[in-house]
């Protein structure tokens, strides 16, 4: 597996240790149970890949069609079954001619700084629900793309301590679960937006 975990982006100083400003010391095993990866999630074989998807889950541009044109039409059959999913909420499909094994559609909030912490519920609330479903069918790995930062406009900065916070956690409740969540970044932009709030979240032990 050449997706490093954070532990080993710390020890190849991906990860800028000397930022960091946090005081509180991250559970030892989470640094080995979460990657990050500059690159496209479709070509990813984890159990689940997460789709950045909207309320009619019928498909759409940026990481959502993406998925959809490499899981075949037979994808979007079984997500007309679905009758679509509420934001904050995710529902699972198969993962048809994709790697992955499921796909777990999410619909992040479209942001708008006027309704910002209901936003940012809304952004916690895709990634509690993603992994709760992964959790509840045992799988082992998950991948997620940056929900809502893309189209739906979400600040980079704010969405990726959203999504490291609510991922720890999670984790950090659910022990025995989950032995590898990845999370994939799309641009070098955002490679350096999430290593910057990964010292602070989790901060090396
Ligand atoms: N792999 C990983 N990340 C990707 C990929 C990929 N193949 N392609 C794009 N990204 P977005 P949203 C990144 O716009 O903001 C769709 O039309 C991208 O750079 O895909 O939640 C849906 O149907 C960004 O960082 O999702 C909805 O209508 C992140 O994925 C709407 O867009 C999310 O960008 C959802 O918007």
């Amino acid at each position: 597996n050449a997706i490093p975990t954070l532990r080993q982006l710390y020890k190849k100083g991906v990860i800028p240790v000397g930022s960091s400003t946090s005081r509180t010391s991250v559970q030892n095993t989470l640094l080995d149970r979460i990657s990050l990866w500059q690159g496209d999630v479709t070509k990813l074989d984890a159990d689940a890949i997460v789709n950045a998807a909207n309320g009619s889950l019928l498909g759409g541009g940026g990481v959502d069609g993406a998925i959809h044109r490499a899981a075949g039409p037979e994808l979007l059959k079984e997500c007309r079954t679905l009758r679509g999913c509420e934001t904050g909420d995710a529902k699972i499909t198969k993962g048809y001619r994709l790697p992955a094994k499921h796909v777990i559609h999410t619909v992040g909030p479209i942001y708008a700084k006027s309704q910002d912490d209901e936003c940012a519920r809304l952004l916690a609330s895709c990634y509690d629900k993603c992994l709760q479903l992964a959790v509840g069918l045992d799988l082992a790995t998950i991948a997620f793309p940056s929900i809502s930062m893309g189209v739906y406009g979400y600040p980079p900065k704010d969405g990726a301590k959203i999504t490291l916070s609510t991922i720890r956690n999670y984790l950090e409740l659910n022990p025995g679960k989950l032995s590898q969540v990845i999370l994939v970044v799309f641009s070098s932009k955002m490679m350096d937006v999430y290593l910057a709030q990964i010292s602070e979240i989790f901060p090396p032990d």
